[in-house]
């Protein structure tokens, strides 16, 4: 008898396709009564996939007695109450690891994408403007320094990257590391004042929601350049645009912002700002990887052993 699974939102469709052959597979996002659609499983599905944006909130979970276990697609949780599923004694898992390379990589690609204005460079070749004469001169990020804001994996991984770019690396997060000997920063404004290029890698969520704020990135200045692969609430969004606009703000490179498809337009007519939607990890071998995890932690959580990665 195949146990059953709740599945939240549309997901990786290699994925989709393996949880559909093993589960009997009950997909929320296509219910036409939602409330209804949980009401008629809330008396045998203890486990359920989410994904995304695709999360779950308290009031999902109370119309769901019987779940003990969700497995998440993605590293971030933001989207999982996951203080109301600590409370209800419900497992969530997660998949690190896996994206943290790709991640890193398009964090480094945008700063020197921003930095080196290849994008305008780009539409500067196809508009025909070279042939009127050279593009202007850009900012190098040799000898620089890279404020981090957020030592967890990913930002470890671009530190790395970082260093290998000839780059100081300083960070800020909740506590020093003691296992690397980078500059440490409690305060994100001391950290962006000695930064030319600050990365937000930290997890987003409510304890870091306007954390890149005004005066972080005001700190940065009108020469230099944030970079954003975290979560869009990270930064003081309107904020940023704000300051993009008056001069304030060197330049971006964002793969996340806080209403995700949707982004501030008046981004889209500078050539200092470098956008991308939300592809850190889109990338075929690591969503691979991210869903056979997410795979692995609902076949650990039905055999009854300890979940591979198991956030909480
Ligand atoms: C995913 C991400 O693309 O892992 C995360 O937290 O933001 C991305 O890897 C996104 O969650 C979609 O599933």
């Amino acid at each position: 008898m195949k146990r059953e699974l709740l599945m939240v939102g549309p997901m990786y469709p290699k994925t989709l396709d393996v949880l559909d052959a093993t589960y009997t597979t009950h997909k929320l996002w296509l219910a036409p009564d939602r409330d209804a659609f949980l009401a008629s499983l809330a008396d045998r599905i203890d486990a359920a996939a989410t994904s995304g944006t695709k999360g779950m909130d308290d009031a999902t979970m109370a119309k769901l007695p019987k779940l003990k276990m969700i497995s998440h697609f993605g590293v971030g949780v933001d989207s999982i109450d996951v203080d109301a599923a600590k409370r209800r004694g419900i497992m969530v898992s997660n998949t690190p690891d896996v994206l943290t390379d790709d991640v890193a990589d398009i964090a480094i690609g945008l700063m020197i994408a921003a930095a080196r204005r290849l994008v305008a460079g780009d539409r500067y070749v196809r508009e025909g403007r070279w042939l009127k004469g050279p593009m202007p001169l850009a900012e190098s990020v040799q000898g620089k320094t890279l404020g981090i804001v957020g030592m967890g994996r990913i930002g470890r991984a671009i530190a790395r990257r970082g260093e290998a770019f000839n780059l100081e690396i300083a960070y800020q997060g909740p506590n020093r590391k003691t296992d690397v000997s980078w500059r440490y920063f409690a305060d994100p404004v001391a950290l962006a004042k000695e930064s030319d290029f600050l990365v937000a890698a930290c997890p987003g969520g409510e304890s870091t929601r306007g954390l890149v704020s005004r005066a972080v990135l005001e700190a940065l200045g009108p020469k230099w350049i944030v970079v954003n692969i975290s979560r869009g609430t990270v930064i003081d969004e309107p904020a940023m645009v704000e300051l993009l606009k008056a001069g304030k703000l060197g330049g971006a490179g964002l793969d996340v912002f806080v209403d995700e498809p949707r982004v501030p337009e008046a981004l889209f007519a500078m050539d200092n700002v470098v956008l991308q939607p939300h592809v850190g990890s889109a990338t075929h071998p690591t969503r691979e990887a991210m869903g056979q995890l997410q795979i692995d932690n609902l076949a650990a959580y039905f055999a009854g052993k300890p979940l591979v990665t198991r956030y909480c």
